[in-house]
């Protein structure tokens, strides 16, 4: 942690300098226009905001501070140096200062989150407390919230501290929320899911190993597979819901712990973050549908239709920016060519990638008929034994933290402003046509 504040420093003064001189010399300079369209239209393609972390491109898919996701597989520490996937830990330093750690930071990322990672207890016993049918996604979001009263941010602008120190406090609380969500996120799957007993944290294991002990997983490849998933869910750039709505949040000055919490109700949505859980029960409706395994690609089809006759979206296609598969699909789809390659879930998974661009092409509506990285995450975990797919969505909301609580102290740091759009009414834009 003190590692990573240190090189953080000297970043923030160089990066906080730069942008003073852009914002400077070149601050009337036009990026884009809007039109009627976007207004109504969510905003879609508009430049309006600026975001550190991670930049998507619509053919390419997500780059980390410019690295793709093959190339962080590639260049991000691993777990013991020879494990296959990528370690978080190296994601959150990379996302934070832009440049790749070594072993040696990201062991002390490890380290520090296993020193934060004590939930305080009567944290535990409220999630302990909460009805078993309320979502997963409700209960972690209201469990962040839980862990509010740790806030240092929070008390020392209740002190008065001066605003040049308001990142410092935003890093703390952000790596103590990152130390113990997976405990959070464990205790709420073991409470709904299972008996409510938790293993112990392990300290000789790493953050992802560590919460997928804790779930009740000790499949080494479950760990490795959970190492990929952390990272790959971690930042798709700033306009996506729960990055946006955390980043919106914040700039209320609002801490971290209440930022992230309202960046997990965005997360929670069916066209966000739910598409996962939303995706598997698709998948077991298909299975319901088909003539059994012998099926051919024509049922496939007929299924398909059906769906979207009956006015639905299929859950893991389509995304507003990208117009080309996921790469963080096509990683995941990689990870089960090597490790499950026979898994009947994934032929299905395969079986429809073949098939579903050609219908919602055909269907005509949608910008992108590729899947996205919600398509394929969900038979991973079933087949490690993860099956309860109204969890999903908690996996994914772990991995976000890691993106947008980096964001989040970049954004302090950099001094950014309350976030205040304008809107206009329907009668303002009809007398703006009216007047051009
Ligand atoms: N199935 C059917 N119709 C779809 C579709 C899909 N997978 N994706 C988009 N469409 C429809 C839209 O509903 C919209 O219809 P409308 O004109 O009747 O409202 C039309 O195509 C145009 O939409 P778009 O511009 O292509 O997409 P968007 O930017 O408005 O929305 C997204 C993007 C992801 C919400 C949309 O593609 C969708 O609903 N996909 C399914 C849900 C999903 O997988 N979400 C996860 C995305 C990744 C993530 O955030 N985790």
């Amino acid at each position: 942690g003190d590692a990573l504040k240190a090189k953080l420093k000297d970043v923030i003064v160089r990066e906080g300098e730069k942008v003073k001189k852009i914002r400077k010399d070149y601050g009337n300079v036009i990026i884009g226009d809007v039109t009627i369209d976007m207004a109504y239209g969510g905003m879609r393609g508009i430049k309006g905001l600026v975001y550190e972390t991670s930049l998507l491109d619509s053919e390419e898919g997500i780059r980390f501070r410019g690295l793709s996701i093959p190339e962080c597989q590639e260049r991000l520490p691993k777990w013991h140096d020879k494990g296959e996937e990528p370690l978080p830990e190296g994601l959150l330093w990379l996302l934070l200062t832009g440049e790749v750690p070594t072993s040696e930071q990201v062991k002390g990322i490890t380290r520090e989150f296993h020193e934060r990672g004590n939930v305080p207890e009567q944290v535990e016993a409220i999630i302990r407390s909460f009805p078993k049918d309320m979502h997963p996604m409700t209960q972690f979001s209201a469990a962040i919230l839980l862990l509010q009263p740790q806030s240092k941010f929070a008390a020392a602008y209740r002190e008065g501290v001066n605003k040049s120190k308001y990142w410092e406090y935003a890093f703390d609380d952000s790596l103590t929320l990152l130390a113990q969500l997976p405990r959070v996120a464990a205790l709420i799957y073991r409470n709904v899911f299972k008996d409510g007993n938790i293993t112990a944290s392990s300290t000789h294991l790493d953050w992802s190993g560590n919460f997928s002990q804790m779930l009740g997983f000790n499949d080494r490849k479950f760990h490795e597979l959970m190492r990929l998933y952390l990272t790959i869910h971690a930042d798709h750039e700033g306009g996506n819901v729960s990055a946006h709505a955390t980043h919106l949040v914040g700039s209320a000055l609002s801490d971290p712990f209440l930022s992230l919490s309202g960046g997990m109700n965005g997360l929670a949505g069916p066209l966000h973050g739910l598409a996962n859980q939303e995706v598997l029960r698709f998948l077991k409706k298909i299975q319901a549908q088909l003539p059994g395994p012998q099926y051919t690609k024509e049922d496939l089809t007929k299924t398909l239709w059906n769906h979207l006759n009956g006015g639905q979206v299929i859950p893991g296609y389509g995304h507003a920016v990208l117009r080309k598969t996921d790469p963080r699909y096509t990683c995941q789809r990689e990870f089960a060519l090597k490790h499950m390659p026979h898994d009947p879930n994934f032929k299905l998974v395969s079986d429809l990638y073949e098939v579903t661009p050609k219908v919602l092409t055909e269907h005509g509506k949608t910008k992108n008929p590729f899947p996205n990285v919600d398509a394929h995450s969900g038979v991973l975990l079933q087949h490690y034994g993860l099956v309860e797919e109204d969890y999903y969505t908690v996996l994914f909301g772990v991995s976000r933290a890691v993106g947008v609580l980096s964001q989040l102290v970049l954004s302090r740091a950099l001094g950014l402003p309350i976030e205040r759009p304008k809107s206009v009414t329907t009668e303002w834009v009809e007398k703006y046509i009216a007047s051009n």
